[in-house]
């Protein structure tokens, strides 16, 4: 993005100038009271907020038309298995991004490129995303990769934040039901790691150990980052729920729900205590490298031993079914959310050595565990020592102040709790802007509510969740916009825009297309010059280029029963000229980005004329951007 569009091509005096307006409206705004709808602020405001240096500055969901957010969200489509990419403070929807879905304005799941990325699990076409969450660099977004987790297929895929396309896909081996996803965030995002939370026998061939339900585990899954295999895994006892890393690079942690191993609701929720497993990365490693492993189900993924009593691992009890997982940003806890407690569990990170080296005990690390309200699920993080929990079952977001939490633990009369506020309703996630990085900053929450009721207008009996955008740069929150969102934004996370540098244009050697670039080679073709038919036995891949508003090729010739592969380079060098590629009857839709080369595969079973056309709006004579595949019986 220019500077321009960052609004950062002012000069000292606009600056200045808009500072001066801001002061004013400012005083303005004390006068007439806390709950006025505050007036728009431009880019350039943003921007300035540093140099204005107003404190108890409310922040304007506003976004002028013309005008950009401040920040990128990502959110997770839940069972709709995509990713979304929104505008904050807007809440404006700015793009989806399928993943374990199948989309046919894009032709994910239907292209050849996509099929390729989704490898062996090409062949499924649902998914449930929960957790997007960003590469880091010391603890900062990266803007480089957003990783998300399949529940449903137990699938982990990437996302590449400058094409905003899916580039790998992931099926975690020995675990089923991928939960909790997060990043290494210190030195840099070298692994993901994310949650096996159903239990499984380890060698779960259908022979042996089925009825046993004491041979099921769990795993926990480190996956490389970069290359998106497998580095290894960890056995461990009961099953996983939500994780986070440490700012130092050398622990991450996991909540355990059903540390009982039940099979069924009541036998799950028996014990009062479950617990939180803390890995040390640096022990599995050395575990790893001296060949302390196992490996199940025929495939060759390490899998050590982390259960009770291992060294890789420590187990801290902690009261019953805890849930979200949350890191502070200054690097200090861990806070493991109650759930089915109305507590949250507050653990010191800085103690984990001294736990690693026995010298205290697991329950010694828990430095509070403040009372929050029914049903806490996830904790979200400002810049002033505060933290934001939601309450499931009261339908709130419950403001507290960590420092006074644990001041009351050790018997300070303090009163920890800084407001609740309602939220509509029944909030599982929320988020922070940065507030998962050391870049936490204090300015908006996300509750995403998994009920709206009577919220908007009804649209049947299936309704859109709420994502409710909150104000928290002032001492108390405030709810200032309410979101429709169709299933199921489980998890999002806010990067400011500064740290996003995506493409216009699609580079011409993009690895994303380049096996379909190597199949032309070997065809002699080259993509962007030629329209060329090669027939291959009963194989036929018709190369053609698209300039707005007509294709290469008006007309091709195959015969009934041939499978085609078609082609389609995009020779458009003008930003947002998409082109796309549709055969009638077939099912066979595409993108074909400026400058991208994408291509569909499909059996001609259908004799005689055959249109194709352009689905992507590109020019005045869109609709003229058609031609024939003409069919011999
Ligand atoms: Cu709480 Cu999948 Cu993070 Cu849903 S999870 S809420
Ligand atoms: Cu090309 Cu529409």
């Amino acid at each position: 993005m220019s500077k321009e569009e960052l609004g950062l091509d002012k000069n000292a005096n606009d600056v200045a100038l808009e500072s001066e307006e801001r002061r004013k409206f400012f005083s303005k705004s004390a006068l007439i009271g806390a709950g006025v709808v505050a007036a728009p602020m431009t880019a350039a405001m943003f921007a300035s907020t540093a140099q204005a240096q107003v404190k108890s500055a409310a922040n304007s969901p506003v976004v002028h038309p013309g005008e950009l957010d401040e920040y990128y969200g990502f959110w997770s489509g839940g069972h709709s298995g995509e990713v979304r990419i929104m505008g904050i403070p807007s809440m404006r929807e700015l793009m989806r991004i399928p993943v374990f879905n199948i989309d046919s304005a894009t032709g994910w799941g239907l292209t050849n490129e996509s099929k390729h990325i989704k490898g062996e699990s090409a062949h499924i076409l649902a998914g449930d995303s929960h957790h997007p969450h960003m590469s880091m660099t010391d603890g900062s977004y990266n803007g480089k990769y957003v990783f998300i987790n399949d529940k449903a297929n137990s699938r982990v895929a990437r996302i590449r934040c400058d094409i905003m396309k899916c580039d790998k896909m992931l099926t975690v081996p020995n675990v089923q039901a991928v939960h909790g996803l997060r990043v290494q965030k210190a030195p840099y995002t070298k692994y993901v790691v994310c949650n096996g939370e159903f239990e499984i026998p380890m060698n779960n061939d259908g022979k042996d150990g089925m009825e046993d339900v004491s041979t099921y585990r769990s795993l926990y899954n480190v996956i490389n980052a970069e290359t998106m295999e497998m580095a290894f895994q960890v056995m461990v006892d009961g099953n996983l729920d939500n994780t986070d890393a440490d700012y130092d690079g050398k622990y991450f942690a996991s909540t355990c729900y059903n540390s009982e191993m039940g099979m069924n609701l009541g036998e799950m929720i028996t014990s009062e205590r479950d617990h939180v497993v803390i890995f040390s990365l640096a022990a599995c490693e050395a575990a790893l490298k001296a060949g302390k492993f196992k490996t199940y189900n025929g495939n060759d993924v390490p899998v050590l031993d982390g259960r009770k009593g291992s060294e890789l691992t420590r187990y801290i009890p902690v009261p019953k079914s805890p849930h979200g997982l949350n890191t502070s940003p200054n690097g200090e806890y861990f806070v493991a959310n109650g759930k089915l407690s109305p507590t949250v569990s507050i653990i010191s990170i800085k103690k984990l050595d001294d736990l690693f080296a026995n010298k205290i005990k697991p329950r010694d690390t828990i430095v509070a565990e403040p009372e929050l309200g029914l049903g806490p699920l996830h904790t979200a993080f400002d810049n002033k020592g505060n933290a934001y929990t939601t309450l499931f079952l009261d339908s709130q977001i419950a403001k507290w102040n960590v420092q006074d939490a644990i001041d009351a633990h050790n018997g300070k009369k303090v009163n920890y709790i800084r407001q609740k506020l309602d939220v509509h309703y029944q909030p599982g996630h929320n988020h922070t802007s940065q507030g998962e990085t050391r870049d936490a900053d204090g300015k908006w929450l996300i509750a995403l509510c998994k009920f709206s009721k009577d919220r908007f207008l009804p649209v049947g009996p299936l309704k859109p969740e709420n994502d409710q955008l909150i104000d928290i740069s002032g001492d108390e929150m405030k709810l200032v916009h309410d979101g429709p969102a169709f299933a199921e934004p489980h998890d999002c996370m806010m990067v400011h825009r500064s740290k996003m540098k995506p493409l216009k244009i699609w580079p011409r050697n993009d690895p994303f297309f380049a096996p379909t670039h190597a199949q032309a080679k070997k065809d002699g073709v080259d993509v962007y010059t030629q329209n060329k038919v090669i027939r291959d036995g009963k194989k036929v891949r018709v190369y053609m280029t698209s300039i707005a508003p007509t294709y290469g090729m008006n007309e091709f010739k195959v015969k009934l029963g041939d499978e085609v592969t078609v082609i389609v380079t995009n020779l458009d060098q003008v930003e947002d000229v998409t082109h796309g590629f549709c055969m009638t009857n077939h099912g066979v839709q595409m993108e074909v980005g400026p400058q991208a080369t994408s291509s569909i595969t499909f059996i001609a079973n259908k004799p005689g004329v055959q249109w194709y056309y352009c689905n992507w709006f590109c020019h005045a004579l869109h609709m003229e951007m058609r031609g024939r595949m003409l069919v011999e019986a």
